[in-house]
């Protein structure tokens, strides 16, 4: 851990070092990494292509990186620290000796269905440890793993699939989650009833639940390892053969796959992990997240395994058996560094402190927020009743796209301020641009938040469409990375994001893009148009309103909105239904035919007083007639 920061005034001279000699400082960190072949250069880049390239020509295997460096020296310390959905059931722990075995087992089993190195792999799996033994054992043979989240739809899930040519789909019978059992294998039946590239699908038995097996495509997990060999020796990948693909929405409708590269992600996503959760050999960590979003590729299995962590995996809701899970479970494996989104936050909070009350949650040292801006209420609730005053929280920034985090305290080490995600990791060099293009230099400002100089995280692509990440994220301010976030600058120099700024809304963390939950809410067949916009929520930080132009012959509104709800639920997955649905004779639009959402959202908000210029409007009565239909 030579990388370690252990001081401000350190962290002050670290991110001199690294802005004044980037490459130098990269190097430097990379170095602590096992390397089949050192790189030629640290970085060639730029941002028009975008073209960004770390580790030129170094090639390793990441999966050395978490289970060979470990194995001699650290092979019986737990890698991952399984927590079951039920209590009653019992966990596993998974050694790094373990790990290895089940990794390298697993990468035999991929040989032997024939993934070669660059094929792609569908993980559609529960939180069970075997949803990063697959992982791993993808990186392990140089196939590229897409997870996609177990709660998305068929249809999602035949638009990933078909988008990336997958050859094998990673899945589960089925999925518990609170009291719920939930069916998993036939969701990917009907996906594959619209993908042609899929020949093999492996299943892991979990629910025990009645599945079909389609005869030589379909095999159950328990039956393909038996017997295989638990040595296997890791392929050679290149810095930037791509390591993963994950889907995330954007502004469009189509989700895009954000492509991320073996060597830089692999440097980034430990070092970043080590300093901002100040982890310490033998320290219990856990990040409630699901590998399904990036928080749990980075922070559940990547980062913490390479660094020797013990990284908890929970399959289940904070809310299951009762109210007070999270923390007995902190207090049973005596977790040190507690890593969790400000939804749940809220949400539990909204249970009063009762539930914490039998839990001691004295191994606390660290409390770490991500996914959306964390309110001060809420930031103060969780320093008091979690942290018990003690425990300071890293508010960390960062996206899909960022591959780790980017702005963020350093645990004990940064001050911190409540909703600040204070100042930047070394090597992340931040510009605020105004919506002229001009960067606002000094304290107390506020505008778009672009990043000026590539960092070894970073997206590299967009599967399949080059031109879209070129479009999506470095065209709004030339030779910048845009990030889709507003942020302020304060007189400290402290950042606080302030949330997107493009038609992305977060709902509990989440990520929706309206133009995709409007897609699917058109799929209905009596919708004409919708128009989809955030609204404030007490617990999920935005919800999603619907305004809804339809032919309603024959229908009571009631039904065609729990209708629509289902439409929803159906293509995209429960995290997109709509909230709040209102059904209304027309929408606002320009002569020019565009949609005024500030209108909408205003409404949706509940500041109709203040619904600006309207002059433009075709037809202004309609936002009369809007604001008269307000669902409150
Ligand atoms: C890691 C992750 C990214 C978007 C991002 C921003 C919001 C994430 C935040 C935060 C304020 C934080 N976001 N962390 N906003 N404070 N600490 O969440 O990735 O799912 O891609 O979402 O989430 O708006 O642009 P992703």
């Amino acid at each position: 851990m030579s990388d370690r920061i252990h001081t401000l005034s350190g962290y002050f001279h670290e991110y001199q070092k690294s802005v004044a000699d980037p490459e130098n400082f990269w190097a430097r960190v990379a170095d602590s990494f096992h390397w089949k072949k050192r790189w030629d250069n640290v970085l060639d880049w730029n941002f028009e292509g975008p073209d960004v390239k770390w580790f030129v020509n170094g090639k390793l295997n990441i999966t050395e990186n978490i289970l060979e460096r470990h194995l001699f020296t650290i092979g019986d310390r737990p890698a991952i620290v399984w927590e079951p959905n039920d209590p009653t059931e019992e966990g596993r722990t998974l050694t790094y000796r373990q790990l290895h075995a089940e990794v390298c087992r697993f990468s035999n089993v991929l040989h032997e269905k024939g993934v070669q190195k660059g094929d792609k792999v569908i993980i559609y799996m529960p939180m069970v440890p075997e949803a990063a033994v697959a992982m791993l054992a993808c990186a392990r043979v140089g196939a590229i793993h897409s997870v996609v989240f177990a709660g998305f739809s068929s249809n999602a899930l035949a638009d990933r699939i078909n988008d990336c040519e997958a050859k094998v789909v990673l899945t589960s019978d089925g999925n518990f989650r609170g009291k719920k059992k939930i069916p998993v294998k036939g969701v990917v039946d009907e996906a594959l009833d619209n993908s042609s590239s899929v020949e093999t699908v492996i299943v892991y038995q979990r629910t025990e639940q009645e599945v079909t097996m389609k005869e030589g495509r379909d095999f159950w997990w328990h039956d393909v390892i038996s017997g295989v060999a638990t040595e296997h020796q890791a392929v050679e990948t290149d810095s930037e053969d791509t390591l993963f693909i994950l889907y995330t929405s954007g502004s469009t409708g189509k989700p895009k796959g954000v492509v991320h590269t073996c060597g830089g992600y692999m440097v980034y996503a430990k070092y970043t992990f080590e300093n901002v959760f100040q982890y310490n050999p033998g320290d219990v960590y856990w990040c409630t997240a699901d590998i399904g979003w990036i928080t749990g590729h980075s922070y559940i299995v990547y980062g913490p395994l390479l660094s020797g962590a013990t990284s908890i995996m929970f399959e289940g809701v904070p809310t299951f058996p009762d109210a007070g899970r999270f923390w007995a479970i902190v207090d049973k494996y005596k977790v040190n560094q507690f890593y969790t989104a400000p939804t749940a936050i809220r949400a539990l909070q909204a249970y009063g402190t009762e539930p914490i009350a039998p839990y001691s949650l004295d191994s606390l040292k660290v409390l770490g927020s991500v996914g959306e801006p964390i309110n001060e209420e809420a930031w103060h609730w969780y320093h008091t009743h979690i942290g018990k005053t003690k425990c300071p929280i890293v508010d960390t920034w960062w996206q899909t796209e960022t591959g780790g985090i980017m702005v963020s305290p350093l645990a004990g080490i940064t001050p911190t301020k409540p909703a600040y995600a204070t100042l930047p990791l070394p090597g992340i060099q931040l510009a605020i641009m105004d919506t002229e293009g001009k960067e606002l230099i000094g304290n107390s400002v506020e505008g778009n938040l672009c990043v000026k100089f590539p960092w070894p995280g970073m997206i590299r692509t967009t599967y399949g469409d080059h031109d879209r990440c070129k479009q999506t994220y470095f065209s709004a301010y030339k030779g910048m990375y845009f990030t889709g976030d507003g942020v302020k600058r304060d007189h400290d120099g402290y950042y606080r994001i302030l949330g997107r700024v493009d038609d992305v809304i977060n709902v509990s963390g989440h990520r929706m893009g309206t133009a995709e939950v409007e897609n699917a809410i058109n799929e209905h067949p009596l919708v004409v148009e919708s128009a989809v916009v955030g609204y404030p929520h007490q617990v999920k930080g935005q919800g999603i309103y619907a305004y809804v132009i339809c032919d309603m012959t024959n229908r009571t509104e009631q039904n065609l909105v729990n209708e629509i709800k289902d439409t929803v639920t159906k293509i995209i997955g429960p995290i997109a239904k709509p909230d709040k649905i209102q059904i209304v004779p027309g929408l606002p639009k320009t002569r020019s035919g565009k949609i005024m959402r500030r209108i909408l959202r205003k409404v949706a908000e509940g500041s109709m007083d203040n619904l600006g210029d309207t002059s433009t409007l075709l037809d202004p009565e309609v936002v009369d007639r809007i604001i008269e239909g307000r669902i409150e």
